[in-house]
């Protein structure tokens, strides 16, 4: 081999060795290159050391000379491609991008809404003094909603404007009491209304079941009332029912006064108001009275009414008077849970603010 052959040979080499290292776009492109151009065994430069050893006479010194220039720049190309790639992999590692030492997104957990958690920890009360829940339909017929609690078709109740009636639905007549009677439905094609008490459930389960009974029904009830601080057009109502043989006004007060201080504490106090219900009698409204934190003054808040069933409402789902008495009532679940929670607008129940809702 001359000097000139290797001369070139290398040079070829250095230019192809510098630009393969400095393309390697990663750790294992740069491996290939390697090997390659310095595999201690059948590289490139390997090769050309060989040719080295052909060359004969005086070149020899010059030949080793540029050998050693051409080894030189191919290892320090090596060398910079090594860093350069090593910089890259530091900056964007491989793998998932996790970093376990930030600290982490607490997740949102939700819970029930504060209505939902006073309904189910009244049914938890009220089923500790021996009461189970019943439940009615919010879409309910005349029948139901009036007549067999004693409103009767000229009573100011039933007033189109003081209930939502629905225009289009009709009674197919499908009930309990209509299927008791034969096929010939009497209120078929009635008109149907949402239900504007829970009352109606009182009905439903005296018209199937015999006394004893000891029902609460916890639901919603509509009436075309505007909102303001203290009503809602759509609300809630805890509706109770006891009828038994010798019930009195003394049972209603007592479950009542245990209601009231099991959910709201021991210094609530309750009153009864003489007032009027259709299908009670007497009838009397429900004020209880906690401590204003403000003031430190008792203040009384109407939270439902109640009284003992009206004997024509017993006579409606086939009771009979003399034999049977039972106490009935009904209370606002928004306005028992607004006392709770010291909160002076039911309207921001159905914000659905969620600043507001997560404080429960
Ligand atoms: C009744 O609805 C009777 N059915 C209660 C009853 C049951 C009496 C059994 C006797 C025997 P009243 O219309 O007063 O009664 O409503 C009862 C409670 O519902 C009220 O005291 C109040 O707490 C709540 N309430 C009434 N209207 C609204 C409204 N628009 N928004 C929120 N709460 C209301």
């Amino acid at each position: 081999m001359t000097l000139e052959a290797l001369t070139v040979e290398l040079d070829v080499l250095q230019i192809e060795a510098e630009k393969a290292f400095a393309g390697a776009a990663d750790a294992d492109a740069l491996e290939l290159a390697r090997v390659e151009y310095l595999g201690a065994k059948s590289g490139r430069l390997r090769s050309a050391q060989k040719g080295l050893g052909a060359v004969q006479g005086p070149d020899k010194p010059a030949a080793g000379k540029r050998f050693n220039a051409a080894k030189q720049a191919v290892e320090a190309a090596f060398t910079a491609a090594q860093a350069r790639i090593a910089s890259l992999t530091a900056a964007r590692p491989a793998g998932p991008m996790f970093d376990r030492t930030l600290p982490g997104i607490r997740p949102r957990v939700g819970h029930l809404h504060p209505l939902t958690q006073t309904i189910e920890e009244l049914k938890d009360i009220m089923g500790r003094l021996g009461f189970t829940v019943a439940s009615g339909p919010e879409i309910e017929d005349e029948w139901h909603n009036f007549e067999a609690l004693n409103i009767p078709a000229a009573h100011p109740a039933r007033d189109p404007l003081e209930n939502f009636y629905l225009t289009t639905a009709r009674h197919v007549g499908e009930s309990l009491r209509d299927s008791q009677r034969g096929s010939e439905s009497p209120d078929r094609g009635k008109p149907l209304l949402l239900r504007s008490q829970t009352s109606t459930v009182q009905i439903r389960v005296m018209e199937t079941q015999q006394p004893p009974v000891r029902i609460i029904s916890l639901g919603r009830v509509y009436r075309p009332d505007t909102a303001d601080a203290t009503h809602y057009p759509m609300f809630h109502q805890i509706e109770g029912l006891l009828v038994d043989r010798q019930v009195t006004m003394a049972d209603l007060k007592s479950v009542l006064r245990l209601f009231a201080s099991s959910f709201l504490g021991g210094d609530v106090h309750i009153r009864f108001r003489p007032s009027f219900f259709p299908f009670t009698e007497p009838s009397v409204e429900v004020d209880m009275s906690w401590h204003d934190t403000k003031t430190g003054a008792g203040r009384w808040i109407e939270m439902g009414g109640a009284g003992m069933v009206d004997p024509n409402v017993l006579r409606a789902v086939g009771y009979d008077p003399e034999v049977f008495s039972g106490f009935a009532f009904g209370l606002g679940v928004e306005r028992v849970c607004a006392r709770r929670h010291n909160v002076g607008d039911i309207r921001e129940f159905y914000r659905n603010d969620v600043r507001f809702l997560e404080q429960f």
